[in-house]
C-alpha cells in the first residue's frame, strides 16, 4: 500500500490518497466519522476544535461504499479556512497577514524556516501542524476496516498524563471500554490527570503522556528478519514516531528489558494441539526477530507536551533577531486523547500495508482466503 497526505492546517482541507486497498471491502463511513469526532474530543483540547466538525468525504476509489481496488482519495475539509482565506488562499492572498516570526521552541518553525528559506514560519507550521492527523485518522479507519475483515483488531488507551501513570495491566477487551474523556482506564487516575491538566491550563503550560497500542488476531510471520527494512517492530515504531509530538516508542517490555536478566525477559515457548505454539508471557510485545509471533502486539508511544505555550518561552524574533517571547494565540493544553486515536490510526495504516504486502491479492476475498491458510 502507498499512502500520501496533503493539506495545510488553515488551508482548504486535508487530503489523502491510499493505493493498494483491495476491491470488495465494504466501508463503514459512520465508523470513520466517529473516529474523527473522537480525535477532536478529549479533555484539554483548545478552541480550534469548537470551529471544526471533521467528516471524511470519499472522492475516489469507492462506489456505493465498496472499494474498487483503485486509489482511494479522502478529504477532510477545514471549516476554519473561511477565517483564514485572506492569507491562505492558493489562488491569491495577502501573505503579509498573520505572519509568524517569534518562532516557538519545540515546533518546526525555526528549523523549517532555515531549511526551506522562508521569512515567515507560517509557510512551515501550516504543514507541520498536528491538524494533518485528521486525515490520517480517516486513512487509518479505512485500514482498520481492512484489518477487521481479516479478524485483526487494533485498540489502545492512555497510560499516563504527565506524571499520573497507570501501572496496571489490562486484557485486550478492557481497552475497548476506555474512557472517552481522556482515554484512560481508571476513573481515579483520570480524575487526577484532569486536575493536572487544569493546573497546567492555569499556568499557561502544556502536558504530554504515554499511550499503549495493542493488536489482537495477527498471525505469526508478518514482517521479516531477512532485511532490516522489513522488520515489523521497526516499521511500526517508525509509523508511531511519525505522529506529531511523539518522542519515544517501546515494544513489549521496552526500556525495562535492559534492566533485567535474560531469564526475566524472554518468553518461554509451549505447544498444545489446540493452540499450536504459544507463550505464557508476552514480554516481547508479540515480535521476535522482527516478525509477529502470534501473540498480541504491544507498543507504547510517548507524546511530549505541545510546543505552543500560552505563557510563552523565550525565543528570537527572526525578523529582528532580538530576544522575544514565542508566538501564542490559542493552544491545546493536552492532546493526549487525540494522540491516542492518531497512534491507533498509524498502527492500522502501517499494519495494513505489511499485511497486504504478504498476502497480495486484488480482492478482499483473495486476501481472506490466504490469511485463513496461514498458521497461527
Ligand atoms: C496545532 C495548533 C492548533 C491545534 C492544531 C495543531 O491549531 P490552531 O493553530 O488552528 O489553533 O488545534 O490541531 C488541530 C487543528 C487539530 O485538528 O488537531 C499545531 O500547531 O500543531
Amino acid at each position: 500500500m502507498k499512502i500520501t497526505t496533503s493539506g495545510e492546517s488553515h488551508g482548504k482541507g486535508l487530503f489523502a490518497i491510499i493505493e493498494g486497498v483491495p476491491a470488495g471491502l465494504k466501508l463503514d463511513l459512520e465508523a470513520i466519522n466517529c473516529a474523527l469526532r473522537l480525535r477532536q474530543s478529549g479533555y484539554g483540547r483548545g478552541a480550534r476544535q469548537t470551529i471544526e466538525r471533521d467528516e471524511a468525504e470519499i472522492l475516489t476509489g469507492v462506489r456505493d461504499l465498496v472499494t474498487l481496488g483503485s486509489p482511494i482519495t479522502v478529504a477532510v475539509w477545514n471549516r476554519d479556512y473561511e477565517n483564514w482565506k485572506a492569507c491562505m488562499a492558493p489562488e491569491g492572498c495577502d501573505t503579509a497577514l498573520r505572519q509568524l516570526t517569534k518562532v516557538r521552541p519545540g515546533h518546526a518553525d525555526l528549523v523549517g524556516m532555515v531549511k526551506f528559506g522562508q521569512q515567515d514560519a507560517r509557510n512551515v507550521l501550516e504543514r507541520a501542524s498536528a491538524r494533518e492527523t485528521a486525515v490520517r485518522v480517516a486513512v487509518g479507519e479505512i485500514c482498520r476496516q481492512l484489518l477487521g475483515a481479516l479478524g485483526i483488531e487494533v485498540a489502545g488507551y492512555v497510560k499516563s498524563v504527565g506524571e499520573v501513570e497507570d501501572e496496571r495491566e489490562y486484557p485486550f477487551e478492557a481497552l475497548l471500554a476506555r474512557s472517552e474523556v481522556l482515554g484512560m482506564l481508571g476513573a481515579d487516575l483520570e480524575a487526577r490527570a484532569i486536575e493536572k491538566i487544569e493546573a497546567c491550563r492555569d499556568r499557561g503550560d502544556t502536558l504530554g503522556g504515554v499511550c499503549e497500542l495493542r493488536v489482537r488476531g495477527l498471525k505469526s510471520g508478518f514482517g521479516s528478519c531477512m532485511t532490516y527494512a522489513e522488520k515489523l517492530d521497526a516499521r511500526l515504531a517508525a509509523a508511531l514516531m511519525s505522529v506529531q509530538a511523539v518522542k519515544g516508542v517501546e515494544v513489549g517490555l521496552g526500556f525495562e528489558a535492559a534492566k533485567r536478566l535474560g531469564s526475566e525477559v524472554h518468553d518461554e515457548i509451549y505447544y498444545d494441539n489446540a493452540r499450536g505454539y504459544f507463550r505464557k508471557t508476552n514480554r516481547a510485545g508479540g515480535v521476535e526477530g522482527g516478525m509477529s509471533n502470534g501473540e498480541e502486539l504491544v507498543f507504547r508511544a510517548a507524546m511530549k507536551p505541545i510546543p505552543t505555550l500560552m505563557r510563552a518561552l523565550n525565543t528570537v524574533d527572526t525578523a529582528t533577531k532580538k530576544q522575544a517571547t514565542a508566538a501564542a494565540e490559542r493552544s491545546d493544553v493536552c492532546a493526549i486523547f487525540a494522540c491516542e486515536r492518531v497512534l491507533e490510526s498509524a498502527v492500522c495504516a502501517e499494519l495494513a500495508s505489511v499485511v497486504a504486502e504478504r498476502l497480495g491479492g486484488d480482492t478482499l476475498f483473495e486476501m481472506q482466503a490466504r490469511y485463513r491458510e496461514l498458521p497461527q
